[in-house]
């Protein structure tokens, strides 16, 4: 198949997923054309049959906004008609949805056609898509698409519901690569970050105030009235700042490390004991399943499709979003109990490997992706 795919090409999970996805399809010879903004970042390597096309903003005195809905559009339709594609596969609802919409039409017009799928990620539809003025718009762009996804069942019911929608919405969850995000000690970067032999918490995120992870700063101050600890914060985002206030006020600067944006995360996961992901909203928790491929349990709230992913008392625990001291008592009795642990980082890692692995979920993607261009 010829597929184009669009994302957001920089950090986020739904890029990650996409620019993933991309990277699979290709390995099982599938010809991939990511159609964005700027160069996806999981695109580490050069990729036979992965081809990029960037989104060009005109510069025109007149336009004071960018116009990037519909430079998306024409360039869509440029590698749809040039690189004769048969599906083009959209990442996030706004406006990658709409921008597809416009050009599926436009092809009509010239008779040809193009099947637009769109897979829904999460504030697509739980936050941004709500706002009233973007409501019709995000309901009209997935109606219209010829099939669309969600990353979990919960957003699935969110999207039906929330958009009054009566359409066949596929299941497919987010995967991870079992073999590069897989359990190997870092005992040198432990070292660094717990010299005294601290448990070692971990959480990455963009640091938006969905994520609240000053919640999970104030797990680690229970969690040090138990046992000595360290947090290490991954990402970079709007609520850093507050975040590093928060840490100073409590006395914790030299017990919360915050790393910034980083790769290699395999690694840096491999030199903790434990996930926290204490978010407001979370459609699926992709960061927390590269935890738990690593053999990390996973600390969280109990919002959105976090249920589906981790098993309470199985795999990690969860709690009610924003319940500090039950997030810090569920983390002690983890990691003060070795033999538990030993159990809930193995659940982990198996969840991961028998459910999540890439070679469970991708296929799902190819055969959805037959079904919708046989419809
Ligand atoms: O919806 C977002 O906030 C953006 C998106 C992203 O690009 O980071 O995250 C969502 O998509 C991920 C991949 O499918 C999911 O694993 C995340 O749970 C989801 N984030 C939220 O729902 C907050």
């Amino acid at each position: 198949m010829k597929i184009g795919i669009t994302c957001y090409p920089t950090y986020g999970g739904s890029g990650v997923v996409a620019t993933e996805l991309g990277k699979e399809l290709a390995s099982l010879g599938h010809e991939i054309h990511f159609i964005t903004y700027a160069f996806p970042h999981r695109l580490t390597n050069f990729y036979e049959n992965i081809f990029y096309h960037e989104v060009e903003l005109s510069s025109y005195p007149l336009f004071e906004h960018s116009l990037y809905s519909l430079a998306l559009t024409s360039k869509m339709l440029e590698v749809t008609e040039y690189e004769k594609l048969d599906l083009i596969h959209v990442h996030y609802a706004i406006p990658h949805a709409t921008s597809a919409f416009l050009a599926k039409q436009i092809l009509k017009k010239n008779n040809a056609d193009i099947k637009i799928i769109t897979t829904l990620h999460g504030t697509d539809i739980t936050l941004v898509g709500l706002e009233p003025s973007f409501l019709p718009l995000v309901k009209f762009s997935i109606e219209e698409s010829d099939g669309v996804t969600a990353v979990s069942r919960f957003l699935k019911e969110k999207t039906l519901t929330n958009y009054d929608i009566n359409k066949d919405i596929k299941v497919i969850y987010n995967f991870v690569d079992t073999e590069l995000f897989s359990p190997s000690k870092n005992e040198l970067f432990r070292s660094h970050i717990a010299p005294n032999g601290e448990k070692v918490m971990i959480h990455t995120s963009n640091f938006r105030v969905v994520k609240r992870v000053s919640d999970a700063i104030r797990v680690l101050n229970e969690v040090k009235k138990e046992l000595p600890a360290k947090l290490v914060l991954i990402g970079d985002g709007p609520d850093r700042s507050e975040c590093e206030r928060l840490a100073r006020e409590l006395n914790l600067q030299k017990d919360v490390l915050f790393l910034g944006k980083q790769d290699g995360l395999a690694e840096l996961l491999n030199a903790a004991d434990l996930f926290l992901m204490p978010s407001q909203s979370e459609s699926f928790g992709l960061s927390a399943l590269e935890a738990m491929s690593c053999g990390l349990p996973v600390v969280s709230s109990s919002v959105g499709g976090l249920p589906e992913l981790i098993r309470h008392n199985e795999t990690g625990y969860i709690a009610e979003i924003g319940d500090i001291n039950r997030m810090a008592k569920y983390s002690v009795d983890l990691l003060s109990n070795d033999k538990k642990y030993k159990a809930f980082s193995e659940n982990s890692r198996s969840r991961a490997v028998n459910e999540f692995d890439r070679n469970v979920i991708v296929p799902r993607y190819v055969d959805y992706y037959g079904e919708i261009l046989n419809k």
